[in-house]
């Protein structure tokens, strides 16, 4: 069985842009740099043959690339409302981005997975929270002041498709395959 997931990696000025956003997060584990990427979807624990069929099934995808800003209107937040289990950075609208993600999961099923269903919040995370904080209002003081972050928006010409591995040390994410975006 493999755990696999589609997503897009950030570009180096962007990632650069997050980590100055990490530091000084008043939680204890943030996502290390190389692991920071925006998840279009989530395959789960699936077998090889099935992960083969996802990726023929986006290999035939043809879709156009698109610009992607890491912002949007709270720009940064917290997944878990009281109880925060993740910060992130949102991303803009991107209509783009919502139709590449929706053909996905589309492909995806039609391959033969079953999806949980959740609706699209385009986001990177930045920190999972895996126990509770000890001052979860200092978090929120903390984003509200860098309540107008913004990355320089980058352009997206291909997707990948990652193997997470689950350690003691945390997720490590391999590539495994890379579709272009046409023009
Ligand atoms: P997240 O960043 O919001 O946590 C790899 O695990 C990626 O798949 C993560 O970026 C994670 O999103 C996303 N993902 C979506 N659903 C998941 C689930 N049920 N379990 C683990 N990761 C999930």
């Amino acid at each position: 069985m493999i755990r696999a997931f589609a997503a897009l990696d950030i570009p180096q000025a962007q990632r650069m842009e997050l980590m100055i956003v990490q530091q000084g997060l008043p939680v204890p584990r943030l996502v290390p740099p190389e692991n920071l990427h925006l998840t279009l979807v989530f395959l789960g624990e699936i077998e090889e043959s099935a992960l083969e069929e996802v990726h023929l099934a986006w290999q035939a995808l043809r879709m156009p690339g698109f610009e992607v800003s890491l912002r949007g209107l709270r720009g940064l937040g917290v997944f878990g409302g009281g109880k925060p289990r993740a910060v992130y950075a949102g991303a803009a609208e991107c209509p783009g981005l919502a139709r590449l993600q929706a053909k996905l999961e589309q492909a995806a099923r039609g391959a033969g997975l079953t999806l949980e269903r959740r609706r699209f919040v385009p986001h990177v995370t930045l920190a999972r929270i895996n126990r509770p904080l000890a001052d979860p209002e200092r978090l929120e003081r903390h984003l509200a002041m860098r309540a107008d972050f913004a990355a320089p928006p980058f352009a997206v010409d291909h997707f990948a498709l990652y193997r997470s591995d689950l350690g003691a040390g945390g997720a490590r994410y391999e590539e495994l395959a890379r579709y272009p975006l046409g023009p």
